[in-house]
């Protein structure tokens, strides 16, 4: 009999906790309340003169005291890090130490220090402006990767932006000419899982210089399993998954540096290159501070479409007002301001619930359909404001395809105490929008077979392959979530 196909569980591998690390430098981890080191790599002795078995146990203080006596107090705060170049040498050459904080004590890491080519300045982006349209947001994302690439001198470097489903796509790159192109083609959303994501929420940027090194253990003093958090290590050892998926792109080094905008992995720069190559930790620092001048431009335009968006909200409520005033009800006040808001959210039609009363606007859809969406929406969902890009299941099975008129739809509702607290809920209705998907190898086919069954494993191509989209809308973006809750905010004042 065949065994139970099995099926790699990238959700749980612990990443974090590999008791690995890649071999490009030395770890040391100084435990918080002994002040001893109480786990050293395997590969001490090579970089720091002294065999890891002498190490631990050391106290950290005293040697940190004897190798770097200007270092200063340790940082405190968790994951923040104190990095030196050139900053030592024990006999192995200079070498660049890190030092990051953890919950339970500091990480030293060691690296062998690169001389710079020149005292050369890094690139550096654009200055910061006041306000910021769509194509000079462009520009400055262009900019980015081309920067980064003249940084560290890699084949490709992409901006790869995350989609609310965590799928991600590429917007930018800046290649060499002999590369493949990713541009433009989407990636599904377990090529990089959320235990990993939830790494790079935490960490400046993710390090691999070379795929086929032999990752070095971690060591104890009494020989136990080393559960040290490696959440931090600049060093901790690739995932072998990943290893693969590397391998099946071509790529030898990867880099990628975390981009966070409001507390959220808003993308990653995500580069590639062929061959092993280490990025010196100066280098990767260059890096990190031009995606953060980044993340400054991006919160410029993020801003000036806020703003707009609260000018054209302001036109639209200000007729709205002046029409209750004198007298109106609420929906025929609503209807006469229709088209400015139907453009804004680029909505075909909108339905609009003052109590038990259905108003309809713009290109209707089948009052049916409506009611029963309505019901729906009562019944499911508690959001002041939602979006769905799709019908939910319940109602696809219950409308006929010829009378729904809409495949998407957003939804604020709310009470208009100056109103007899009728409850109001408007429905902004999107058409379906039938579209293709470059995706980067076909999405479905991460389960592969292998010697040992079935395997969720890496694709093995990442040609494009067009998916043809249908009972879809266009998707509601954060800037039409934004608007929502503008205009939400600023009805319920009015109301
Ligand atoms: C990690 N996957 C990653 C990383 C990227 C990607 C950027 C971060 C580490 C790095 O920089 O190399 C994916 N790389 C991409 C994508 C592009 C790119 C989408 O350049 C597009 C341009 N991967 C799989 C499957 C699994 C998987 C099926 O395809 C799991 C079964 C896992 N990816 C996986 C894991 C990591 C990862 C576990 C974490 C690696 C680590 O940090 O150790």
């Amino acid at each position: 009999m065949r065994d139970q196909p099995k099926i790699l569980d990238c959700e749980n591998e612990p990443l974090a906790n590999s008791g690995l690390i890649q071999p490009g430098g030395a770890l040391l981890f100084m435990e918080k309340g002994s002040r001893q080191f109480r786990y050293v790599s395997a590969n001490a002795e090579s970089l720091l003169g002294e065999p890891a078995a002498d190490l631990l146990g050391q106290d950290g203080d005293d040697w940190l005291a004897g190798v770097l006596p200007d270092m200063g107090a340790l940082p405190t705060a968790a994951g923040q890090r104190l990095q030196l170049t050139a900053g030592v040498d024990l006999g192995a050459g200079d070498l660049d130490v890190l030092i990051t904080t953890t919950g339970s004590g500091w990480l030293l890491e060691l690296e062998p220090s690169v001389p710079a080519d020149q005292a050369q300045q890094p690139p550096s982006l654009a200055a910061i402006t006041d306000t910021m349209t769509t194509e000079q947001l462009h520009h400055v994302q262009q900019q980015l990767v081309d920067a980064i690439r003249r940084v560290i001198g890699f084949e490709r470097v992409m901006l790869y932006r995350f989609h609310p489903d965590w799928t991600g796509e590429v917007i930018a790159e800046s290649a060499a000419a002999t590369a493949k192109t990713y541009l433009g083609l989407r990636f599904p959303a377990s090529d990089i899982p959320a235990i990993a994501r939830a790494l790079y929420a935490q960490t400046p940027y993710r390090h691999v210089p070379d795929t086929r090194a032999t990752p070095i253990p971690i060591l104890s003093r009494s020989g136990e399993a080393t559960a040290l958090d490696l959440t931090w290590s600049d060093l901790r050892s690739v995932s072998p998954v990943h290893v693969q998926y590397l391998e099946n792109m071509g790529v030898m080094s990867s880099f990628s540096v975390s981009i966070m905008v409001d507390g959220r992995l808003w993308g990653l720069v995500a580069c590639h290159h062929p061959s092993a190559k280490t990025i010196p930790l100066a280098r990767r620092d260059d890096c990190r501070a031009l995606v953060s001048a980044y993340v400054d431009h991006f919160k410029v335009y993020q801003r000036s479409v806020q703003q707009e968006i609260h000018q054209d909200l302001t036109q639209s409520l200000d007729r709205l007002q002046a029409a209750l005033d004198a007298g109106a009800p609420i929906a025929t006040a609503f209807a006469d301001q229709f088209a400015p808001l139907a453009q804004r959210f680029s909505a075909s039609g909108a339905a609009l619930w003052v109590d038990r009363d259905l108003t309809l606007l713009g290109d209707p859809a089948d009052p049916e359909a409506l009611s029963a969406l309505h019901d729906w929406c009562l019944r499911e969902q508690s959001d002041a404001i939602a979006a769905f890009d799709q019908l939910p299941e319940a109602l696809l099975s219950q409308l006929a395809d010829q009378q729904r008129g809409f495949s998407g739809f957003l939804s604020i509702g709310m009470r208009a105490l100056r109103h007899g607290n009728a409850l109001l809920q408007l429905y902004l209705l999107r058409p379906e929008e039938v579209s293709e998907i470059a995706w980067a190898g076909d999405p479905e086919k991460p389960l592969a077979a292998t010697p040992d069954g079935l395997r969720l494993s890496p694709r093995d191509s990442f040609d494009k392959w067009v998916e043809v989209r249908r009972g879809f809308s266009k998707p509601w973006s954060d800037t039409d979530r934004f608007a929502a809750e503008q205009l939400r905010e600023r009805l319920m004042q009015l109301l």
